[in-house]
């Protein structure tokens, strides 16, 4: 059995537990928490970064939630989330990469670092600047979302791939956090309305991170 060392609010772990609900991968999750930088996870994954899964019978561990998936991606044929055209499988890619560097990198980051790193590591309060640049920069983000959900289908092409996958673990990151504002953009608020009901999903919306709580739409499919 996979086990996936995560903790509840990691978009990259969200991205693979996601891609293993729509191809029906049995897994046990073993909560990690990276800062804490655990020696027995540092000799799993040097990197120290999660998530991380493990199958102890195949002897097999894979790092890295892109490297994750194209391995799913690579040996179980059933839903497959990188599929088409050269051209079409490149351009998910493209996007896969865009929300786990930009939006990650822009949104997500930083919502993490002031709203839950720095209360659990630091006992802090946040910095409301850097929430609110991060706000502005989801809502641009979100422009470009609604942008090519008005010309196609899903994000990627014409049917669900791993680009909705990515994008929507790391949009649901910052929801729980307070850091999006749906206002104005009908487009995504559809296609997530979606997602949220998908069975994939729904474990994830019931989770809860100690210290921080969700606003009250979070986890209702008609927000
Ligand atoms: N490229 C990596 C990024 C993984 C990553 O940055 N994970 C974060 C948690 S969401 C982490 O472990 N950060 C280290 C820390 O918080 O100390 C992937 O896709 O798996």
């Amino acid at each position: 059995m996979w086990q996936l060392y995560q903790f509840p609010l990691c978009p990259f772990s969200r991205k693979v537990r996601l891609l293993l609900g729509e191809k029906g991968v049995g897994y046990d999750l073993v909560r990690e928490s990276p800062w804490a930088m655990r020696d027995e996870f540092l000799d799993l994954n040097p990197a120290g970064t999660t998530p991380v899964m493990v199958d102890a019978d195949k002897g097999v561990t894979l790092i890295d939630s892109q490297a994750i998936c194209e391995y799913f991606e690579e040996t179980i044929d059933r839903f497959p989330l990188i599929s088409g055209t050269a051209a079409g499988r490149a351009e998910v890619r493209r996007l896969v990469a865009w929300f786990d560097q930009n939006f990650y990198g822009d949104v997500v980051a930083p919502l993490l670092h002031e709203r839950m790193k720095k209360r659990i590591v630091h006992r802090l309060s946040p910095d409301g600047g850097v929430l609110r640049e991060a706000m502005k920069r989801a809502n641009t983000h979100m422009d470009y979302m609604d942008y090519l959900l008005d010309h196609r289908s899903w994000l990627g092409g014409g049917t669900m791939s791993l680009a909705d996958i990515a994008a929507a673990a790391h949009l649901s990151v910052a929801d729980y956090l307070g850091g999006i504002d749906w206002t104005g953009h009908d487009p995504v608020k559809r296609w997530y309305a979606g997602f949220k009901s998908r069975p994939s999903f729904r474990p994830l919306l019931s989770e809860r991170m100690e210290i921080v709580a969700p606003p009250a739409h979070y986890d209702k499919p008609d927000f």
